[in-house]
């Protein structure tokens, strides 16, 4: 029952973006879309034939059409195993591990991340490699050539699989296991953290929110929080995952959780509050009247590591993002260890990973992980903080006054504008970018530019290179303004400004970042001339 499939004309939109093929749901029920972009990634990636398949997703609409269609090509591929999970559901950090402890030669993985999903939504494939992260950018660039070319694609005719239960099927020749997407991603982290210890903690009169933002999450935090840790029933919000979020935009930040956000920096009654993205690799920390910043983050994690058993030896190293503040540089000289500054996005902390030249890694998008997966890791992240928590037997607040009062605070702010017209964004951009080389000498905000260039890295393990990956502006005391165009989302074009200045610790360390920055914010707005071209006279979201 094989079935050859002949394509009319090819797609020419199917180049992945920052984190995968990302589009509009509509976008994605053109006939043979989907088909084409998994035609195009089982031919490119290596040892699909008589190899093992990870697939699952964030629940969101489209998941389990999709994971059916991309069974039924699997087998008709030749791979010999596919393993995928109970109602579709699977985090893209729990993926990861799967794909990591079953040698798998590759997952495929459903989500759009952060954005909205439905009808109305998005819908998103993320190719993953068998080192269990995001498949490189060698492999997402011959993805697209392969799809540019495209007459047609193979699939097996064959009965809905069962996904209500754990079990096995057969496709063809190809096996199918069903499997708990939850169970190994909970055993993971009692590997890495101490249970006992935190449990102590959740018991006690420490009281924690998390919204899961009905996405993948939900499940995996019941089980953690609420099953293994003793939590009360209800610290776990919204954590039955729906196909449109709820109708929510499931990213975890101050504009989009903002009722957690209001619990936390408002109310008094909760001392810790966490949420995750879609599909379960972002997080966002808050203490009692207390916004953790995620470059920040990644500091503090960095200086307590050894705090949790599974990292209680130390760090090779640490790798940020450009964008993400130095924050963890500060942290890591400290310490005697290497820190990476690579492009945005997790396919680029990989091979350091995969090297052992790093431990942990975060990005200023409240994303943090470390070399237990190669995906950034949403819920590892809480558990880290809480581990942290329980053995200092202090606030967050306190951990965060005491961190700047020891390696001084990098205030830092992330503004985007999103939905620009293209054009608009893209002339903003480039007429920034045409002005780079004669920026150097140049007064800003008060202070002189020492450099201005469009951000390029050449990867330490492989030597591969990477440009046009930001526009930075450098300033004479360590100051910086970052331009960057999204490339996740999928309405006209979004642009972040990411501004950042450091305070050493005799400085002032408690003023709100808005203000601190204001002289940046405006002098990036004159130079740029953001408001005036986007026509927007505020960012959609300030982080
Ligand atoms: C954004 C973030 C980036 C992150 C990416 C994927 O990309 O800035 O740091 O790695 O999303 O995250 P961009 O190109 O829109 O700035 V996720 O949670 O969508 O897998
Ligand atoms: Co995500």
């Amino acid at each position: 029952e094989l079935r050859q499939v002949a394509l009319e004309r090819p797609f020419d939109d199917q180049k992945p973006g920052t984190s995968g093929l990302r589009k509009s749901t509509r976008q994605f029920q053109t006939p043979h879309y989907l088909e084409s972009f998994i035609e195009a990634s089982l031919r490119v990636v290596p040892g699909i034939a008589g190899g093992t398949l990870v697939v699952g997703g964030d629940g969101r609409y489209g998941n389990l059409e999709a994971i059916s269609v991309i069974a039924r090509m699997a087998a008709a591929h030749g791979v010999s195993r596919l393993i995928t999970t109970t109602a579709g559901i699977l985090s893209t950090p729990a993926a990861s591990h799967l794909i990591r402890s079953h040698g798998a030669v590759a997952g495929i993985i459903l989500s759009a991340s952060h954005n909205p999903g439905g009808l109305d939504g998005d819908f998103g494939v993320k190719i993953n490699g068998a080192n269990g992260g995001p498949a490189p950018e060698s492999v997402t660039d011959a993805i697209h050539a392969a799809t540019l070319s495209l007459d047609g694609y193979r699939i097996l005719e064959a009965d809905p699989l069962n996904l209500e239960v754990p079990g096995t099927a057969t496709i063809g020749a190809m096996a199918v296991e069903v499997i708990d997407g939850v169970d190994d991603y909970v055993a993971l982290m009692q590997k890495l953290f101490d249970f006992d210890r935190i449990a102590a903690l959740l018991r006690g009169d420490f009281r924690v929110a998390f919204d899961a933002m009905h996405a993948v999450t939900g499940p995996y935090a019941s089980r953690l929080f609420e099953g293994l840790l003793g939590a009360p029933a209800g610290t776990v919000r919204n954590g039955v995952p729906l196909a449109d979020f709820g109708g929510g935009h499931p990213d975890p930040n101050l504009t989009y959780a903002h009722e957690l956000a209001d619990l936390l920096l408002a109310g008094g009654a909760y001392d810790f509050g966490a949420a995750c993205d879609g599909d379960g690799d972002r997080n966002m920390i808050l203490g009692r009247h207390c916004f953790v910043n995620p470059s920040d983050s990644l500091a503090v994690l960095t200086a307590n590591a050894t705090l949790a058993p599974g990292y209680a030896d130390g760090l090779a190293g640490v790798a940020r993002s450009m964008p993400t503040s130095a924050a963890a540089d500060v942290v890591a000289a400290e310490l005697g260890i290497p820190c990476f500054e690579t492009p945005t996005g997790w396919k680029f902390f990989g091979n350091l990973l995969d090297a052992g030249r790093i431990t942990l890694c975060g990005e200023e998008s409240f994303g943090t992980g470390s070399n237990h997966i190669r995906e950034k890791d949403g819920l590892w992240a809480v558990l880290f903080w809480l581990q942290i928590l329980a053995v200092r037997g202090c606030s967050v607040a306190e951990v965060m006054a005491g961190h700047w009062g020891r390696f001084g605070r990098h205030y830092y702010s992330r503004h985007d504008y999103e939905a620009v017209a293209s054009d608009a964004a893209h002339g903003l951009y480039d007429r920034v970018s045409g002005m780079l080389t004669s920026l150097p000498g140049q007064g800003f905000a008060g202070r002189t530019i020492r450099a201005a260039d469009d951000f390029g890295y050449t990867d330490p393990v492989d030597g591969s290179i990477s440009r046009g990956q930001g526009l930075r502006v450098l300033l004479d005391d360590g100051s910086r303004v970052v331009l960057r165009l999204s490339g996740t989302g999928t309405k006209g074009a979004t642009l972040r400004v990411y501004l950042e200045s450091y305070v050493s610790p005799t400085g002032a360390l408690d003023l709100d970042p808005q203000q601190a920055l204001k002289d940046l914010i405006d002098a990036i707005d004159a130079l740029a001339e953001i408001r005036q071209r986007t026509g927007m006279d505020r960012p959609t979201v300030i982080t």
